[in-house]
């Protein structure tokens, strides 16, 4: 028997693209119009081109074919007409509604997430990025293997399905799909290892963490190189950025603090890559204190805000503390919207990534919450422990430093976990480090 083999790593290119989007009672014309608008966006990142789109009103989403029959029926004469062939969805679709879809369009269905697995499998460049990716699609193929197969069978006939390939060969691929994603997620523990021994290493030497989080494309990395002086890779598309990035970042008080630049949010972020960019999104989980970026020069900035938000709930760093870095205020209107959009954080500084204004105001404001996490310590050392006077020094503020008899008392505001090894080495006798 001749074997027939299907790609598990690369999905069709997105052709010329209808893109739908459903409307339902309580949606505004504005959010579903801005919604499509993202998936437009989505669809170039991609390296598609869009001929056409359409919204469709709903009560509710029809189990078979999601936007009922009758509109698909209006839906495959529209995409007939604009010779489209791919129609994106801009929600979920499950396996047989895509497949219900395709059987009356003709033509290859596919929704949003599957479109930001395309992009995210572009942008992957490093081992690590290319593993987490590697496993967030074969999650999200698994049951829709069928799918492929009618695919297949589509491209070599010439005609519709009719069968379909055998039974046994849909299991033997599931199979194989199951060996390796549990491949994947062993390599990616190995990437967690290592990640978490770096970070570890960090605390050790008393580095504050701080992590740049936010919808993509609204400036972050950017910022990392204004903060900074490096040059990480900056481009107006989405996700242009997805391993983690960390840097020194320089405070007027001698704080030692890392910078991390990570991976962007968009709405409806696919499960799938939540979960398998574990590695990458636990930066954010470790960090001390987050600057959540937003760009303040776009008309749906408060909405970002709010999906920004559901992630870190999402992730469990919901409860981080939190800068509200409202940027790009350099732009027509931003100003105005960056003073509502504040109202929104605890603390918040507006700034120009792009031309460094505010950039000052911010650290300060970085530096004055590190402060106010840091804790007072006055402990009682041994000399010999300059190890830990520079410690000291260097990730917080020596308030006094009196040296009597081989000791030294030292009264210090430093991080918490600064604090703990200050302590542990006055109960030793300044002895084990
Ligand atoms: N006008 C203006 N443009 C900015 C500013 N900050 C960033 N940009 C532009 O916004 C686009 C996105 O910037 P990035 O720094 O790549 O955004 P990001 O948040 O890292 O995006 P992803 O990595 O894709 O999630 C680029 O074209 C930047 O030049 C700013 O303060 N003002
Ligand atoms: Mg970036």
């Amino acid at each position: 028997m001749k074997k027939r083999r299907i790609s598990l790593f690369s999905a069709p290119p997105v052709e010329d693209a209808f893109l739908v989007a459903v409307r339902t009672p309580g949606q505004s014309d504005q959010s579903v119009s801005d919604c499509l608008g993202e998936l437009w966006r989505l669809v170039e990142t991609a390296g598609g081109r869009v001929v056409g789109r359409e919204v469709y009103r709903l009560d509710r989403p029809d189990p078979a074919f999601f936007i009922t029959r009758g509109k698909g029926q209006d839906l495959a004469r529209k995409v007939e007409a604009c010779r489209a062939r791919t129609v994106i969805f801009d929600d979920d679709l499950s396996p047989a509604q895509a497949r219900n879809l395709e059987r009356l369009t003709g033509v290859r269905v596919i929704d949003r997430t599957q479109v930001i697995l395309d992009i995210f499998a572009i942008h992957a460049h490093t081992k690590a990025g290319r593993l987490q990716i590697g496993l967030a699609r074969l999650e999200y193929l698994l049951p829709r293997l069928r799918r492929m197969w009618t695919h297949l069978e589509r491209q070599r006939g010439g005609i519709g399905v009719r069968g379909g390939p055998g039974e046994q060969q849909i299991e033997v691929d599931r199979r194989r799909i199951k060996v390796r994603i549990s491949q994947l997620k062993k390599e990616l523990r190995q990437v967690e290892r290592h990640r978490d021994q770096l970070r570890r290493n960090r605390r050790r030497h008393g580095w504050t963490l701080v992590c740049l989080v936010g919808y993509t494309n609204a400036g972050k990395s950017t910022l990392l190189n204004t903060l900074t002086g490096s040059a990480v890779i900056v481009n107006d598309k989405l996700f242009a950025t997805l391993d983690p990035v960390t840097r020194r970042l320089k405070l007027p008080v001698n704080q030692q603090v890392l910078i991390t630049d990570t991976v962007g949010f968009i709405r409806k972020l696919p499960h799938q890559l939540v979960e398998a960019f574990h590695a990458t999104l636990e930066e954010v989980l470790e960090a001390d204190m987050l600057l959540l970026v937003v760009d303040a020069s776009h008309h749906e900035a408060e909405a970002q805000v709010e999906a920004v938000n559901e992630v870190l709930h999402e992730l469990g760093a919901g409860a981080h503390p939190v800068i509200g870095v409202l940027n790009k205020v350099d732009r027509e209107g931003a100003r105005q919207r960056a003073r509502r959009l504040s109202k929104l954080f605890e603390r918040a500084v507006p700034v120009s990534a792009l031309t460094g204004e505010g950039v000052n105001n911010l650290v300060v404001e970085i530096s004055d919450e590190l402060r106010y996490q840091q804790v007072r310590v006055s402990v009682r050392i041994p000399t010999h422990r300059g190890d830990l006077i520079m410690l000291a020094r260097s990730s917080g503020r020596v308030l006094a430093e009196d040296y009597d008899d081989g000791y030294v008392t030292l009264t210090a505001n430093v991080p918490a976990d600064v604090a703990g090894r200050l302590r542990k080495a006055e109960a030793h006798g300044g002895g084990g480090r």
